[in-house]
């Protein structure tokens, strides 16, 4: 096993022991071996986090598990986030991009990875949290002039709120206005197609690159 490879696996480790205080350590091992953040996240941190939800699906860990397993990603994200290459952000603004978590559903940390990925990025990211309403989306979208508006969903019972935002938008006349991306465990690029949507990304990195060509368009 490579140097490389151990630290991934410490820090998915970490989260699937629930240990906060050994994903910190993992982290900043990650750090002083120049891993990049992203892959750190993805394949380490996220790794172990869906272990345990494939877990607590099975029966084999319960909700605190859960709570746990997410304290110690989050814990880990926050010392690996201040690593990651901030472009300039007032010369390099790329586009301005709302994000929120769907109606009904309180799943926030993928979102929140996405959006520090997108800040680091160059794009003025507005996080409008998770459990927001269809109109929260649209409200700031207008408010803040937005180039983007980017929904995640965890749940399949809350994915057709994402629906509802594509129609909320049309019925409005304003679906021209803003290209809308969607993202989050459950969602899938035929999903994003069915649904009409203008892009689709499975993790942190592919909503960097599907924003990217969508501001371009
Ligand atoms: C952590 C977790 C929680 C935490 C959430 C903490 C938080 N602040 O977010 C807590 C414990 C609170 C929780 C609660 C619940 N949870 Co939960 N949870 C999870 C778990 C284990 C991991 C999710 C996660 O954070 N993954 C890590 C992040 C980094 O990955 P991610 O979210 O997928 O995000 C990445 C990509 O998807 C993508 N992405 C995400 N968003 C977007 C958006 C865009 C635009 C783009 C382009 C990309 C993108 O990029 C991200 C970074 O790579 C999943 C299991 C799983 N396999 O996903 C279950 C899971 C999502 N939960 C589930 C359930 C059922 C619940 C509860 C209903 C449990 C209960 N019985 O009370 C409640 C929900 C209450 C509610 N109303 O929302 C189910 C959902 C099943 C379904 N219906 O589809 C899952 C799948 C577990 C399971 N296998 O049963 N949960």
């Amino acid at each position: 096993m490579t140097k490389e490879e151990e630290i991934l696996q410490n820090l998915s480790d970490a989260v699937q022991s629930f240990d906060s205080d050994a994903a910190i350590d993992a982290a900043k091992a990650s750090v002083e071996a120049k891993i990049s953040p992203v892959k750190a996240i993805e394949e380490g941190l996220a790794k172990g986090l869906r272990v345990v939800g494939d877990k607590f699906e099975a029966g084999e860990l319960w909700l605190p598990h859960l709570v746990l397993g997410a304290e110690a990603l989050e814990a880990a994200v926050k010392v690996l986030e201040g690593h990651m290459a901030i472009e300039d952000l007032e010369s390099t603004n790329r586009g301005t991009i709302v994000i929120g978590t769907v109606e009904g559903d309180i799943h926030d940390l993928g979102l929140r990875i996405v959006a520090s990925m997108l800040r680091a990025n160059g794009f003025r990211v507005y996080d409008i949290g998770c459990d927001a309403r269809t109109l929260n989306f649209i409200e700031k979208a207008k408010e803040v002039k937005a180039d983007i508006i980017a929904a995640s969903s965890l749940m399949t019972t809350t994915m057709p709120f994402m629906k509802d935002l594509v129609e909320a938008l049309e019925t409005a006349g304003i679906r021209d206005q803003y290209k809308v991306m969607v993202g989050g465990g459950p969602v899938t690029e035929e999903w994003a197609k069915a649904i009409g949507v203008d892009g689709y990304g499975k993790d942190a990195a592919e909503a960097v690159r599907v924003a990217k060509e969508l501001v371009k368009k």
